[in-house]
């Protein structure tokens, strides 16, 4: 009885709170506090009447015929989000309703083509159109994304194609529900629970990537449990695949190159041998039995000890090739990681991707991509583009970011990253003359590459707010707008962005944006300014410059940045590694020489005497004590912009920035006082008398990061 009352009671509550949704009373989040699951498909109720009602007019009904998973779920986003938008329920209907205005959804031949969209004004119905079914998914997502930002509804009207085919999630997920560099809690997939249970979250992932058009998720992580290919595991994955396929989603798989052996007990994982090129095929045919629209494999081999096929004699182009040939009959394609160094205490880390692989440029299958890291290093805060950008021409290249936050002060530090996607993509590789961008040769219209991918190591997590930082969320759907089309403008995005998942209030918008755009500035000015580099080790975190010892002297922080007592930075002219002879004379011309270089780049490029005058007007060590102390100076302005918005921003997300912000500021100083007190060692120099002193000593810093890398 008891039982009976409650179930009465909350199904009353139910309906009670539906009612108030559409007749506006609350809105998916208005009176609510935000708890930043909801991302940039937030939805809330449209406060200003006249656009309320003038879209009201317009969007009456959700026209559909046809009966597609894909083209359903655009018809029930459109519907969730107009109805809560609008405060009453739109129905989803077959037919366009007689005498009354709404949405058409079409997949017809003619309109746009590949995964494009179209949406006009006919009859006075908004129709969304596309060749594909995902297009119009694709296509309805763009609308709502238009309407929350209450623009005028005619202005909706436009076509969109994507310029990148694949655009995917790389997660770095392990089967234990840890994720390698993630701080946003544990793996967003419950291993354990899978495939009885599926959790809805795994919806509500698919359609936030549906609504910024990335359209592919690898599942695991790069350094591979060969788990994720097992009997045990293949159903699990096969119903992660299953929902997301539903958002037009293909799942992929990182695999373990040494499978044939530790997993079919073959003696060998030998690329060459029968045996084992019969185990994949046999592998990828169960693979496709459970998953029957399986995208293909990601692969790191012979990279950070993990197994390759250089292990038996052969190259990167044989392993590559041999997984190839078992996915070709599924149209499957292989992405094969370009980041590689090894263990040689002579070499130039910068050097090794492009020594590996250019000589290989033509070797690989048709469905082969090479993924290649933005930077010749590592994803640092800034870096150089990778130079094997555009010495591949007869090898797709698909590019790698890293959207969490591995160098970029985890989920603590606000840094908005497209204007580093920005940077590397509008690069020019002068390959084939002035405008050889690094994004032409991505998108192929460089090189006319058959295949063309772009990939973003995610930052999700089981944090209820996806992210960890509640700004880190911008950085996933910046990487997926610059996915699809990599003219917009970090600008654009920011503000986008902001006005999706923040507030729509224009002075608000444009403080918030503004700190995005600077964020990535700031950050690189306290942490890595003018060039340098892997100021850490192990932790990824802390400032460790002064790390010094290692199994091997590129895991070492000394290596990087080179100080001595004439100056600082990695020559890498004539007179050094010579690293800067993988470029084309024309990128690399301002880059040759310390006095032209851009100083963002010297030194990564130059070892540079410590008084040496810079364009900037400052010696080197003045200019890098003006930016480690501007730098993180510049986080108090951060949070003064920040508390500017208070009143715009929702209560809760408000604090839970303003906390991280704070954190910020004391780990901005952390830096600052450890690099100028560590370098000062080397430049005998004092610190300019304008800058207050650092609050410590050298000592006490190392044991303030002792004591942190000991946690
Ligand atoms: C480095 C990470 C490491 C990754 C590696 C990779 O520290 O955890 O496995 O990249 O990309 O940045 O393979």
């Amino acid at each position: 009885m008891m039982l009976f009352t409650k179930t009465l009671l909350s199904d009353s509550v139910k309906n009670l709170v539906l009612l108030l949704l559409f007749f506006g009373f609350i809105s998916n989040g208005d009176a609510l506090a935000d708890d930043g699951y909801r991302l940039w498909l937030k939805y809330d109720r449209i406060q200003n009447a006249t656009v309320r009602t003038s879209y009201s007019k317009s969007l009456s009904f959700i026209a559909i015929s046809g009966n597609d998973d894909i083209l359903n779920n655009a018809a029930k986003e459109l519907q969730t989000g107009l109805s809560a938008m609008l405060g009453k329920q739109i129905p989803i209907v077959k037919n366009p309703v007689a005498n009354q205005k709404g949405i058409i959804l079409s997949v017809s031949a003619g309109a746009a083509t590949g995964d494009g969209y179209a949406i006009e004004m006919k009859d006075g119905n908004t129709v969304v159109s596309a060749t594909k079914e995902v297009g119009v998914l694709y296509g309805s997502f763009a609308l709502l994304r238009h309407l929350q930002q209450h623009l005028p509804l005619e202005k909706a009207v436009g076509q969109s194609s994507p310029k990148i085919q694949l655009r995917m999630l790389n997660h770095w997920d392990n089967p234990e529900g840890t994720i390698e560099r993630g701080y946003a809690g544990s793996s967003l997939w419950k291993w354990y629970e899978l495939p009885e249970t599926v959790d809805p979250r795994y919806t509500d992932y698919a359609r936030a990537n549906a609504s910024i058009g990335i359209n592919g998720t690898v599942v695991n992580n790069v350094n591979a449990s060969a788990r994720f290919l097992t009997a045990e595991y293949l159903p699990k994955v096969a119903a992660l695949a299953g929902v997301f396929r539903k958002y037009g989603i293909k799942t992929y798989l990182s695999i373990h190159f040494a499978a044939p052996k530790t997993l079919g007990g073959l003696k060998t994982s030998d690329p060459l041998d029968p045996e084992v090129r019969k185990w994949w095929a046999e592998k990828t045919k169960e693979i496709y039995r459970a998953i029957p629209d399986f995208g293909g494999f990601l692969v790191k081999a012979n990279s950070e000890g993990e197994p390759g096929p250089q292990d038996y004699g052969r190259t990167h182009a044989d392993g590559a090739n041999m997984l190839a040939e078992a996915l070709a009959p599924f149209n499957g394609v292989v992405i094969w990681r370009a980041f590689v160094y090894k263990a040689d205490p002579n070499a130039d880390r910068f050097k090794a991707a492009y020594e590996e692989f250019a000589p290989l440029d033509g070797k690989f299958a048709k469905n082969v991509i090479v993924q290649v890291k933005n930077g010749p290093i590592d994803f640092q805060p800034r870096e150089p583009f990778s130079p094997l950008f555009g010495n591949m021409p007869r090898t797709p290249l698909g590019m790698e970011f890293q959207l969490t936050q591995e160098y970029m002060g985890f989920a603590t530090h606000w840094v908005y990253e497209a204007p580093l996607f920005k940077e590397c993509l509008d690069a020019d590789t002068y390959v084939n003359g002035k405008g050889s961008t690094v994004a032409r040769i991505v998108d192929g219209s460089l090189h006319n590459y058959p295949l063309t991918c772009i990939a973003g190591v995610a930052n999700t997590g089981s944090d209820r707010n996806w992210t960890g930082h509640p700004m880190a969320q911008a950085n996933w759907y910046a990487f997926g707008r610059l996915a699809w089309d990599h003219t917009l403008s970090p600008e654009t995005i920011a503000r986008e962005w902001t006005q999706l998942a923040l507030t729509t209030e224009t002075k608000a918008v444009t403080a918030i944006s503004d700190i995005m755009l600077r964020s990535r500035e700031i950050y690189v000015d306290y942490n890595t300014p003018l060039g340098l580099s892997r100021p850490w080790t192990g932790s990824h975190y802390a400032p460790e410059p002064w790390q010094n010892r290692s199994s091997r002297p590129d895991w070492t922080a000394i290596y990087y940045h080179r100080a001595d007592s004439l100056g600082l930075g990695f020559d890498r002219t004539t007179s050094g590694s010579n690293a800067l002879q993988q470029y084309r004379p024309k990128a690399s011309s301002a880059w040759l020489n310390a006095e032209t270089c851009p100083l963002p780049y010297l030194l990564w490029f130059h070892h540079v005497q410590w008084s040496k005058q810079l364009s900037s007007g400052r010696n080197l060590w003045d200019e890098l004590c003006h930016r480690f102390y501007t730098g993180a100076d510049s986080v108090r302005w951060m949070q003064k912009q920040w508390a500017g918005v208070s009143t715009s921003v929702d209560p809760a997300i408000h604090a839970d920035v303003s906390g991280r912000l704070a954190k910020q500021y004391k780990e901005a100083l952390w830096w600052r006082d450890a690099w100028v007190l560590y370098l000062q060692t080397f430049s005998g120099k004092p610190i300019p008398a304008i800058y207050p002193k650092p609050d410590g000593t050298l000592q006490q810093v190392k044991e303030s990061v002792n004591s942190y890398l000991m946690r």
